[in-house]
């Protein structure tokens, strides 16, 4: 697998997730930050010119989110997954596209200050997610229970940029915990150690 990625963005996921699933995968460094410009070959990989993305052989994807469901299915012996007879693989789910269809929205209203109507916003509202995420990972350790999956990385990786990159989410103690549990974990570690490198 060939990640394509830059240092502090939505990447540190990617990299979090293929730790945890611990398949050889390499790096391509992506400059998002001197222009426009994207290598043709990695606008084949993601048309829209963003990172992560991930290339494995024919197989390519451009949302953080496909690339956790996909590196968890393929890494079967490492578990990141619940199969597809197991009932909570519905959890599962619902965490992977929680976080893209409700996080990032409700990053976006907090960090540009939109007005919006909480019954047509899919997010609800910042506060309405925040209070709905902190519920899900109190009684913790994990949003499957005793069991860390892919959606932990996905959800986790979001709250923690949330708490510390862009700083929207205050006064979360139950949040706050769980990404505390998240950031212990050897493979958050590795991954905070290549973005690092690679700033
Ligand atoms: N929907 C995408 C968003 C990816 C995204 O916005 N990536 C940003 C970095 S965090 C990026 O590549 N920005 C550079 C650009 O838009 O040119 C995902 O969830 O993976």
């Amino acid at each position: 697998m060939e990640l394509f990625w830059a240092p502090q963005t939505r990447s540190i996921t990617a990299l979090w997730m293929l730790e945890e699933a611990g398949l050889p995968y390499s790096r391509t460094l992506i400059d998002i930050r001197s222009g426009p410009e994207r290598p043709a070959d990695f606008l084949k990989v993601n048309p829209m010119g963003k990172v992560p993305a991930l290339r494995d052989g024919e197989a390519m994807m451009g949302e953080t989110t496909a690339i956790c469901a996909y590196v968890a299915d393929k890494a079967r012996s490492a578990e990141l997954a619940p199969t597809l007879d197991d009932p909570a693989r519905g959890r599962y789910l619902h965490w992977l596209y929680f976080r893209a269809g409700c996080m990032e929205a409700a990053f976006g209203e907090k960090l540009q200050g939109w007005t919006t109507d909480s019954t047509a916003a899919g997010w609800g509202s910042f506060d309405k997610t925040m209070d709905v995420v902190e519920s899900a990972v109190t009684p913790g350790p994990w949003l499957l229970g005793d069991r860390f999956s892919a959606a932990d990385v996905a959800m986790g990786s979001s709250l923690w940029y949330g708490l510390y990159l862009l700083k929207v989410i205050e006064g979360r103690p139950g949040i706050e915990a769980y990404v505390a549990r998240c950031t212990e974990r050897p493979a958050f570690q590795r991954a905070m150690a290549i973005n690092a490198a690679g700033a």
